[in-house]
């Protein structure tokens, strides 16, 4: 397997090479299913662009780390034979990245990518929660038709037998809702995030030893990141997400991550940035621990 020379974060060919890298970028640019206002098939090269503007030295953990290696792969083809096939190939192409050892972030891409991301890391790590940083909790069972939508991924997620956390969220359908009690989910909602003072450790006490994030840029506030597919009012900034990274890097094991659902809109990077330097900033918490 190659790494592009053109890579995230502009690192250069010695630090950049899959062999050496301890972390290995996976672009999947694929928006099959966005129900509302596609594009994410633009979020890796729009995000991979506005990484090589990202500062190596991070001033709040006080040095660089791009040396430990970060590789990326060649974008992930999207498999015209449908969902089902797309899937399979997403697994194919995690499962050997994660066999290989290496610390896999996935990058979107439409958030149904997740599923085929997460079922690679389970071969390694069969007790697996995933920290879901989201507006929405994407528990429908179909969406127009579809078990594959971008709006059943935390469903299918859960299906593989791992415990979702999901944080930051604000726009629940009932059926969901419904769910996801009879299923004893129980999301931490962006207003607990706000106003309530424990809402960080009841996400801590139900996240296990083993954690993969998942990172919906609509987790964040359209305000900061209103490059998305469907923007809800109301969701986390930049010092609540990074602290609660932080905190999960510091106290549990991450061992994968993915971002999804960036969707560029065209003459402006601010969604894009805020990606490729939240992907940084994770990189550092899971190296300093
Ligand atoms: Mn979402």
């Amino acid at each position: 397997m190659t790494s592009t020379p053109n890579n995230y974060f502009a690192i250069d060919a010695e630090h950049s090479s899959y062999d050496s890298a301890k972390f290995v970028i996976l672009p999947i640019p694929y928006d099959a299913t966005a129900s509302f206002k596609t594009g994410c098939r633009n979020g890796p090269s729009a995000i991979m662009a506005a990484s090589h503007h990202v500062e190596y030295y991070d001033d709040e953990l006080a040095r660089e780390y791009h040396e430990v290696g970060i590789a990326t792969l060649d974008p992930l083809e999207t498999n015209a034979s449908g969902p089902e096939a797309m899937h399979a190939d997403i697994f194919r192409a995690a499962k050997r990245v994660v066999d290989d050892g290496k610390f896999l972030i996935g990058v979107g891409g439409e958030h149904s990518i997740t599923s085929g991301l997460v079922r690679a890391v389970m071969s390694q790590h069969k007790k697996l929660s995933v920290l879901q940083i989201d507006a929405h909790l994407d528990l429908r069972d179909k969406y127009q038709e579809s078990k594959f939508s971008h709006a059943c991924a935390m469903r299918r997620v859960l299906e593989l037998g791992a415990n979702v956390v999901p944080v930051g969220i604000r726009s629940v359908s009932l059926e969901e809702h419904t769910f996801a009690k009879r299923n004893k989910i129980k999301p931490i909602s962006a207003r607990e995030c706000m106003f309530e003072e424990d809402s960080l450790n009841r996400m801590m006490d139900q996240l296990g030893d083993t954690v993969y994030v998942t990172i919906d840029i609509d987790g964040f506030d359209p305000s900061l990141a209103p490059g998305t597919g469907t923007p809800e009012p109301g969701g986390l900034d930049w010092y609540q997400i990074t602290g609660i990274l932080q905190l999960v890097a510091a106290e549990k094991k991450i061992v994968a991550a993915d971002i999804v659902e960036v969707s560029p809109i065209p003459g402006q990077h601010v969604t894009e940035y805020l990606a490729a330097r939240l992907m940084y900033k994770l990189i550092g918490y899971v190296t300093q621990t």
